[in-house]
């Protein structure tokens, strides 16, 4: 159990924001004159905003200029913030409460990887921010998942080498970048989509303090 670590993503795993995203991005699709359905989310979740919104435009073949799609960013992210602040403890997914304050208590170091420039903002708001010994967020890295970097930042800023830190993802972009980055994953969703996951658990309810003591053990 010496010297392991834990990458968490934010969400998917901590806390169910896709249905925020979900709904900024539909205001924002049916504005510009399109429907955008729960199906087609799948493909933004895990993915940046910029490339979320390029997304989206396909989906509705719609094409804007530069400036349009700046102030089309801008308007969604702020309509997800109004979401986000109504957001609070009760969010966290089940289980996950439990497992930080485990590997807090056993001093098991994490860090947060996630793709959100909004994530210090929304850890905050549920109340989890101080417990991180490390976040690195969509503001601290120049490539996206799949590349490696978030994570490898992530295992840098705890001081642990990577093949000792264990990644917790929803999507597969993740999975693929934890296994470049060569780290343990454990797949949080359909095992047909995360196939390359070391671990496969269906929703973060099997992510128990039992699983991972067997984990590190
Ligand atoms: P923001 P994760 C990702 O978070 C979301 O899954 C993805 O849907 C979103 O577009 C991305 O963050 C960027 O979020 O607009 O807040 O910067 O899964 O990497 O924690
Ligand atoms: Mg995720």
């Amino acid at each position: 159990m010496k010297n392991k670590a834990f990458i968490f993503d934010l969400d998917g795993v901590i806390v169910d924001t896709a249905k925020y995203h979900y709904l900024a991005w539909r205001e924002l699709a049916n504005q510009l004159g399109f429907d955008f359905s729960h199906e087609q989310n799948e493909l933004l979740k895990g993915v940046s905003r910029v490339r979320s919104l390029e997304i989206l435009l396909d989906i509705g073949n719609v094409k804007l200029d530069q400036d349009e799609k700046e102030k089309y960013l801008h308007e969604k992210n702020e309509q997800y913030l109004k979401y986000i602040a109504k957001m609070d403890h009760s969010e966290i997914l089940p289980g996950i409460d439990e497992v930080l304050h485990y590997l807090k208590r056993n001093q098991i170091p994490f860090a947060l990887g996630s793709a959100s420039k909004n994530a210090r903002l929304i850890l905050k708001t549920l109340n989890l921010l101080d417990l991180f010994d490390a976040i690195v967020d969509g503001n601290d890295v120049s490539t996206a998942k799949p590349d490696p970097e978030v994570f490898l930042i992530g295992a840098d800023k705890l001081g642990v080498p990577a093949k000792e830190c264990i990644v917790v993802e929803d999507a597969k972009a993740g999975i693929d970048a934890a296994a470049r980055a060569g780290m343990t994953s454990i797949g949080i969703g359909d095992p047909d989509v995360l196939e390359n996951a070391d671990y496969n658990l269906i929703n973060t309810n099997e992510l128990t303090v039992d699983f991972v003591q067997k984990l590190i053990a």
